[in-house]
């Protein structure tokens, strides 16, 4: 099993934010490789804000990987979401998933789609919204797959966002739209309120999973709640999960304390196996 283990970075924390280090990226980079972290993943407010030569020096004098690009403050900065009534609204968060698309073929990195699927605003619209999820997810998927890009869909739990948010549910929206570019990925925290087995869950995924947040049931850093770890980890083993897990909890006492606490509990973690 190879896995790389990622720092989630953000230019602003908004909000209580699962983030573990908020400024500029490269002293993050620097930062994520000072601690002992294979890659990062990084939330920017806007994707131009990912291309600059400084950042992609830090990567390469750092040997760090962008494992993700985070795309949820599209929507919470901007209030732009996939499946807003708004057609033009709609079109905009595309076109901005676009350059999020664009910028990870640059990086060889993975997109995530979070929030910014927007939120069912009434539930006699809760088809309607899924069509128009479709087609947007139609439109990137298409888009992802010219850029050689994957994406990954994540289960966000009920009290952030109001539809999809078991990993069951993201699979049969996959499945039935026969999306090929788009995968899931996993978050212990969302899970632990969502499914009714995580082992079974992540078991009965596997397939489509390509990325995963580890946080443990009160979002702090694994082992600090009451999340089995070592059975998700058995499971990953047993399927040979190459891919990356994130380190994205809350930022609690401090940010540093969560860093480094997550790493050495990840790491204990996966040399047991
Ligand atoms: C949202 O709760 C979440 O888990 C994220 O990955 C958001 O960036
Ligand atoms: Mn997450």
């Amino acid at each position: 099993m190879h896995i790389q283990l990622s720092l989630t970075l953000t230019d602003r924390i908004i909000g209580s934010a699962p983030f573990l280090y908020e400024g500029a990226f490269e002293s993050g980079i620097a930062y994520a490789r000072r601690l002992g972290y294979d890659g990062v993943e990084l939330h920017a407010s806007d994707p131009s804000a990912l291309h600059s030569p400084d950042l992609t020096t830090a990567l390469k004098e750092n040997d760090i990987q962008v494992t993700a690009l985070g795309t949820g403050r599209l929507y919470v900065n901007k209030g732009l979401s996939l499946t807003d009534g708004d057609k033009a609204v709609r079109s905009e968060a595309v076109r901005k998933m676009k350059e999020y698309i664009d910028t990870a073929a640059a990086l060889r990195s993975i997109v995530i789609i979070g929030c910014v699927r927007g939120n069912v605003p009434s539930p006699d619209k809760y088809s309607d919204t899924l069509r128009l999820l479709g087609e947007s997810m139609h439109t990137l998927d298409d888009y992802a797959a010219r850029q050689g890009v994957t994406m990954v869909f994540e289960p966000i739990n009920r009290y952030e966002n109001n539809y999809l948010c078991s990993t069951y549910e993201i699979a049969d929206f996959l499945h039935t739209n026969q999306l090929k570019n788009i995968k899931m990925m996993m978050d212990t925290f969302h899970m632990n309120i969502e499914e009714k087995d995580i082992g079974q869950a992540v078991t009965d995924n596997i397939g489509d999973i390509r990325y995963v947040h580890f946080a443990d049931s009160n979002r702090l850093w694994p082992g600090k709640g009451h999340i089995d770890f070592r059975q998700i980890i058995e499971i990953f083993s047993n399927y040979k999960y190459n891919g990356t897990i994130s380190a994205e909890c809350l930022p609690l006492p401090t940010k540093q304390d969560a860093a480094v606490n997550w790493l050495s509990s990840v790491k204990e973690l996966l040399e047991q196996i």
